[in-house]
């Protein structure tokens, strides 16, 4: 390869990857999600109940005429030369795929210039199987003057045109985080910060009722009670305890890992500018929420709060139906105590403005954890009269090992750590049912402070050992991506980027350059780098999503979707909420199993739990490509 100046030229959640010390492999097919503790079972009942029409052949056309030169369908290959639409940091990995059907060289051309600023030579051609298409790469990671370029090769369609910049993912990163404002329960969103998708305030959640399932001697059924604030979980409206543990776990986590950065960071939400982060005003706004999810009587958190069915497309102040909090659960509980044993840790940093609540948070999160202790296997089951979302995971030894992990942190005490028994727990992606790699997460970052009791070498090599096994999924993918059939489970966009947040973790200890690459290439991969073509987050790139499954967006008049959103990607589920025959392939590729359309809630939905490994992702490469 040769730099070249000033010439012009014409022309459930998947536990695949893991491992234990113990040889202990989980191995679970993404066909039977049930087995993986992903949530299939909700899934008969909201697939054989979907009442929504199947696009018609104008508006699934409509979905199709956005992106009108995406991949083919009749011969797979992607339509153009594929790149990370939003950019690259200069001293970042820079890899793009190419179609066959070109030459065997590349060139990169500046835009402004029509220079050819660089040339080499494709790699050798292979099958990517979860697209079912051959493709090789064109590795440019040379180019490091900023500017606007593409990627060419004679014969085939140059890429989008793409940046090569410093902070190229500084408005990805606060708008993914803006994201969260936008979803906030029970608070109107004035013009001044959330501009056209400005609306009332909806759900405020302080007269809530107990569902029959979640009934005690002290809280009978009917009971109201009040649980104001929190997110939205996603296009519903519902507010869940289960996926919130990882969804705000991993926003703590940016700020506990990425400090200088997101305490210099401006998001433009109402709290903008006083003496805290943004991102801990933000999580503070589902903390509160969360706090009251937790019955004070006896330590138990209830599992979600929501309606009994699922609203239709309507903004938030008009889906005015009673809202419940159904049943106490150990996952709930034990996500609970996780939480806000982390939560403690970062709040007490900022003691002078959340005066006593550190201490409150973390007694919250031991009587939690006490509660667990004696109902260690209580699972949620969906209620008669209830239909949304279940988040039903039934294991929770994943659970017991995080909530212990951030107990041991934030208290010191040993027990926990011997409870947590590290040498029995593997390591797979997170996910929020498969909550084990958190712990790893948490005491890799805190491994120079923990007691003498805990095995900082086990820790280390545990996590290394994880991002190892992505690296050499990463290298011999086509794609260059770490993504195996088995991650294309629903939310498998989520799924990437808690992979690349997990080779982080692995760079962040080793400073190795290809845990670094990888995880650029599966961010590459959400931002274009795919066979879909999509930029896969709204507001970002040339071909972002338009039609995202989220009620307020599909409701407004804005043309525009709210933006900062990561859209769930493709999966196996894909069959039956637009009809099977809307989607561009099948199995066979199932990595373009995806619609831009409302109607594909199986992959056209936003939540909280993917949003948030976009955040820690797009933040972790701007802090450590040199952000000032
Ligand atoms: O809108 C709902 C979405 O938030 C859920 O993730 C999804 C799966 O539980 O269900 C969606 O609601 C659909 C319902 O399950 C079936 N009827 C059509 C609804 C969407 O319009
Ligand atoms: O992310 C959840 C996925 O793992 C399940 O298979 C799916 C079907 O039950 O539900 C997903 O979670 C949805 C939740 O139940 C309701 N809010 C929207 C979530 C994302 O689609």
């Amino acid at each position: 390869m040769k730099l070249l100046t000033n010439k012009t030229v014409t022309n459930r959640p998947s536990p695949f990857t893991s491992f234990s010390f113990k040889t202990v492999l989980t191995f679970c097919s993404a066909f039977v999600l049930a087995a993986c503790g992903s949530n299939s079972g909700s899934g008969t009942a909201d697939e054989a109940n979907n009442s929504s029409p199947a696009p018609t052949a104008s508006s699934s056309n409509q979905a199709s005429s956005d992106t009108a030169s995406t991949s083919s369908e009749a011969t797979g290959e992607p339509s153009r030369i594929l790149v990370n639409q939003v950019g690259y940091a200069p001293q970042a990995a820079k890899v793009a795929v190419v179609p066959e059907g070109g030459a065997a060289e590349f060139v990169v051309i500046d835009t402004a210039t029509q220079a050819t600023v660089l040339q080499g030579e494709l790699s050798a051609f292979s099958e990517w199987t979860p697209a079912g298409q051959v493709v090789a790469q064109a590795d440019f990671t040379e180019l490091a003057q900023p500017g606007t370029y593409v990627v060419r090769v004679e014969g085939v369609q140059d890429s989008d045109p793409f940046v090569v910049a410093s902070q190229p993912y500084q408005a990805l990163n606060a708008s993914a985080l803006k994201a969260y404002y936008y979803n906030r329960a029970g608070f109107a969103l004035d013009a001044e910060y959330a501009g056209e998708w400005a609306r009332d305030a909806g759900h405020a959640d302080t007269e809530v009722l107990v569902h029959a399932s979640a009934a005690s001697d002290q809280r009978p059924e009917g009971t109201v009670i009040s649980a104001p604030k929190g997110w939205y979980d996603a296009g519903d409206y519902g507010k869940y305890v289960v996926n919130s543990g990882i969804s705000t776990y991993t926003l703590l986590a940016a700020l506990e890992h990425f400090g200088d950065f997101y305490t210099a960071n401006d998001t433009g939400i109402p709290e903008s500018g006083n003496s805290t982060p943004d991102i801990l005003e933000e999580v503070m706004w589902n903390l509160e929420w969360m706090l009251d999810m937790q019955d004070p009587n006896d330590g138990g958190v209830y599992h979600k709060l929501t309606t009994k069915n699922f609203s239709g497309a309507v903004m938030p102040s008009e889906a005015t139906d009673t809202r419940y909090v159904v049943q106490k659960t150990t996952a709930a509980t034990l996500n609970f105590a996780a939480v806000m044993a982390a939560a403690s840790r970062v709040v007490a940093e900022y003691e002078d403005v959340y005066s006593g609540l550190s201490d409150e948070m973390l007694s919250a999160a031991q009587s939690a954890w006490q509660w667990a202790e004696a109902n260690p296997d209580i699972a949620y089951q969906q209620p008669a009269d209830v239909s949304t979302g279940a988040y039903d995971d039934d294991t929770f030894n994943d659970e017991f090992a995080w909530a212990a992990a951030e107990l041991y942190i934030s208290t010191g005490n040993d027990d926990y750590y011997q409870t947590l028994n590290l040498t029995e727990q593997s390591i797979s992606n997170p996910a929020w049912a498969h909550t084990g790699a958190l712990a790893w997460v948490s005491l890799a970052h805190h491994r120079a402070n923990l007691t003498e009791a805990a095995d900082v070498s086990l820790i280390e090599s545990g996590v290394q050992q994880f991002a190892q096994e992505l690296v050499a999924d990463s290298e011999a993918s086509a794609y260059g991506v770490a993504l195996l059939h088995g991650d294309f489970y629903w939310g498998s966009n989520g799924g990437a980027l808690n992979k690349a947040m997990m080779l982080l973790q692995g760079y962040r200890l080793s400073g190795d350059a290809q845990q670094l690459k990888a995880a650029q290439a599966l961010f590459d991969y959400i931002l274009g780098l795919n066979p879909t073509e999509y930029s896969y987050v709204t507001g970002f790139g040339e071909r972002p999503p338009m039609h995202i499954h989220h009620r307020q967006s599909e409701a407004d008049s804005v043309v525009e979707p709210v933006p900062g959103f990561v859209a769930g990607g493709p999966n196996t589920a894909a069959h039956n909420d637009c009809g099977a025959d809307q989607y561009p392939a099948g199995e066979e590729a199932i990595a373009r199993a995806y619609l831009d359309h409302w109607c594909s809630y199986s992959t056209n939905e936003v939540t909280i739990n993917w949003n948030a490994p976009l955040v820690y992702v797009s933040g972790a490469l701007e802090s450590i490509y040199g952000w000032e």
